[in-house]
């Protein structure tokens, strides 16, 4: 159950989840509150405005599928802090392991004197991950890195530089993430020159490609510009996200995956998912690629990973990680031990209430109720999505023109009525859903009511 007061929630009636706060929607003040204007205020003096927050709503406390505000209001999160706490917050397992860590040791650095906390993590990466092979496993701090790490194991097993990456790709931050992100404006503008050697082609966007494209064909349509810009056997890797994340949750035509897979495989490249968004248990599957029977390369991981701690992974066949020599791949904190116990704690979770199953029920409830929305109202272009990872796409009525005005409209509204969501897309258009596996299935379907009001007000 994952209720405070004992109803059974999307995760059904397996192992009990008790939350330190009442999985509720309560307004106290308006929202933001005093409090959090007061430390906005604050904020404003002290931190990089490059920092920003979509929700200035400070946080005093986090449990399950709710966040109480520093005014006292418990707000529904539907964005589990972008695809983190899939586990819920504070949740359990992982706070026990964590805490239990931090009072043993905090750090030795796993280059110097390792721990097993660290292996326990890369087994059970192994084990989960699509393909029967023998595969390894490394640890890293954030996203951004792990994906830099994969290019770099990309790179060192094919003896290969170029990388392939797909319009609406976002794969982070750092210098070489933000040369395969797309998106110009907030990532990448006045921050290069970026690294060489990246390569953008179309993905397979159902909403927008010329109508009747399959999969398939938007497949061939990337692979051929390849072909003829690049060079097949220039390719280190192709980096995709098997259901786009921040580019607006792209889910591509069935077969595009599969056939991208086929001619990686026939060119010699890897295939790197990056299922840093989508991966461990979030689409109802343990990983997005499993849908489509996809194997990649090379996997990467982090965000639902630690339950909240920061740790990631990259993952692959054991002949193209064993192919990077000893102390080729490292840092300081790269699987930081309170991480790792935290890492177990959540996977256990994962395991014991089978949030992948809970993410499948989330979808089918969340699924027919944006439908209802588009079917209601002219400004809901697309509904999209897989397990607990939804979104609606905002145009102006009667066309696909995007409307990112209507999708900030939307998120406010939501949050000022106590719902947390978080808008994303190339044209910043999308509002998406990304509920704790764990929520209660009413206080879902609260939430989604507060949604619907604000898309009908909005259009
Ligand atoms: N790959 C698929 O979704 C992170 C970005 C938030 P880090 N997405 C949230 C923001 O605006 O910075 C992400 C992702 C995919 C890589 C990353 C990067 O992960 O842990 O943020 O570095």
């Amino acid at each position: 159950m994952a209720t405070g007061d004992g109803g059974a929630g999307a995760a059904g009636g397996r192992a009990a989840l008790r939350w330190s706060l009442p999985q509720r929607r309560r307004l106290v003040t308006k929202v933001p509150g005093p409090r959090s204007e007061a430390l906005q205020a604050r904020r404003a003096a002290a931190v990089a405005p490059g920092v920003s927050s979509s929700s200035p709503v400070f946080v005093a406390e986090a449990s399950g599928a709710v966040v109480l505000d520093v005014d006292g209001n418990s707000l529904i999160d539907l964005g589990s802090g972008i695809a983190v706490v899939g586990v819920g917050h504070a949740s359990p397992q992982v706070v026990d392991r964590a805490a239990g860590q931090l009072r043993r040791f905090t750090h030795t650095c796993f280059m110097v004197t390792p721990y097993e906390a660290y292996v326990a993590v890369c087994e059970q990466l192994n084990e989960l991950s699509p393909g029967t092979f023998e595969k390894r496993s490394a640890l890293f701090n954030s996203g951004a890195e792990a994906v830099e790490n994969a290019v770099k194991i990309a790179r060192r097993a094919t003896g290969r530089q170029a990388v392939v990456v797909l319009e609406h790709a976002y794969h982070g931050r750092t210098n070489l993430t933000m040369a395969l992100t797309s998106k110009n404006m907030p990532y990448k503008d006045g921050f290069g020159p970026f690294a060489p050697e990246v390569y953008r082609v179309p993905t397979s966007y159902p909403f927008r490609d010329p109508e009747g494209m399959t999969g398939r064909q938007a497949a061939e349509r990337a692979t051929s510009l390849v072909e003829s810009e690049v060079g097949a056997s220039r390719v280190a890797c192709v980096v995709v996200e098997p259901i786009q994340g921040e580019g607006g949750f792209v889910v591509p035509a069935k077969g595009f995956l599969p056939a991208l897979a086929d001619w990686c495989r026939s060119s010699g490249a890897l295939l790197v998912a990056d299922e840093i968004q989508t991966g461990l248990a979030r689409t109802g599957d343990w990983f997005a690629c499993e849908d489509e029977e996809v194997v990649p390369d090379l996997l990467t991981t982090a965000k639902a990973l630690a339950g909240g701690l920061p740790l990631a992974a990259v993952t692959g066949r054991a002949e193209v990680m064993d192919r990077v020599h000893p102390g080729g791949l490292g840092g300081t904190y790269g699987g930081n031990p309170v991480a790792c116990e935290a890492a177990l704690g959540a996977l256990s979770t994962m395991r014991e209430l089978d949030l992948p199953a809970a993410a499948r029920r989330i979808g089918a409830l969340t699924g027919e109720w944006l439908r209802k929305m588009q079917a209601s109202n002219a400004a809901v272009g697309d509904v999209r999505g897989r397990g607990a990872m939804w979104a609606i796409e905002l145009v102006r009525p009667g066309t696909k023109e995007p409307d990112a005005g209507a999708a900030r409209a939307v998120a406010s509204a939501c949050l000022a009525e106590g719902v947390v969501v978080l808008t994303c897309g190339s044209f910043g258009n999308v509002v998406r859903l990304l509920p704790p596996l764990v929520i209660d299935e009413a206080l879902l379907a609260e939430g989604l009511d507060v949604l619907s009001s604000a898309v009908a007000a909005a259009g």
